[in-house]
């Protein structure tokens, strides 16, 4: 994919678990898939969080109902879970598996990392990434080990360096705050509890859809 497709695909990025939802699963995504979600990721991860046969059978049910709406599913962190699907894409952090591995086992889905510094975003170009994510830009309790809050600060950083490469932000965002993460020079937003914990996902989609504006 180009950097344009993927910045595209980036707009309203949605994260989720069994352990980020009140209500089943599948009903929340197909709400928010409706409010107009661009991506969706299955990050069965935390406390709580299934394993085995029954992460599997979860990541496959929420993986058909993406591609009844042609929303591309990426898997977080489990290459083989991602590659035993067939998924879309996979995401990693820093202490994952290397972008690169990744990248040779996955051929050409799409490959994001989570980065904290431009360092850092430098080796993901390097290693094949099609795009970052960078966060906490706000304050969240849904990962436990999440850096210090960092706001827009890294994003800017970057577009002042031209660096022209697809970028999400993450990390506590809403459609209050997301605004000002794309103006910042983010390419979209990637949300887990405000659509996943929302009692309507659907509208708190659309309002991001909204928000991002593009
Ligand atoms: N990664 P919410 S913050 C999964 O900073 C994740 O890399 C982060 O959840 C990072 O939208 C985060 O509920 C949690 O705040 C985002």
């Amino acid at each position: 994919m180009t950097n344009e497709e993927i910045k595209k695909l980036l707009q309203v990025y949605f994260i989720m678990g069994s352990n980020n939802c009140k209500k089943d699963p599948k009903e929340v995504l197909k709400e928010a898939i409706e409010g107009g979600v661009t991506v969706f990721q299955f990050r069965e991860k935390g406390e709580g969080a299934l394993t085995g046969e029954a992460k599997y059978q979860l990541a496959k049910e929420l993986q058909q109902i993406c591609q009844q709406h042609s929303v591309p599913f990426v898997v977080n962190d489990d290459l083989d879970l991602a590659i035993r699907l067939q998924a879309d894409g996979v995401h990693i952090g820093q202490e994952d598996e290397k972008a690169h591995i990744v990248r040779e086992k996955i051929g050409k889905g799409i490959v994001g990392v989570s980065v904290h510094n431009v360092q850092e975003l430098q080796q993901a170009i390097k290693d094949g990434a099609d795009y970052v994510g960078m966060g906490p830009v706000f304050p969240t309790s849904t990962k436990k080990d999440a850096k210090a809050v960092q706001g827009t600060k890294l994003i800017e950083e970057v577009r002042n360096q031209n660096i022209d490469f697809p970028i999400v932000g993450i990390g506590g965002i809403t459609p209050e705050n997301a605004k000002q993460v794309v103006e910042a020079g983010a390419d979209g937003v990637s949300i887990i509890t405000a659509i996943s914990l929302a009692a309507s996902p659907k509208e708190k989609a659309a309002q991001l859809k909204e928000a991002v504006g593009k």
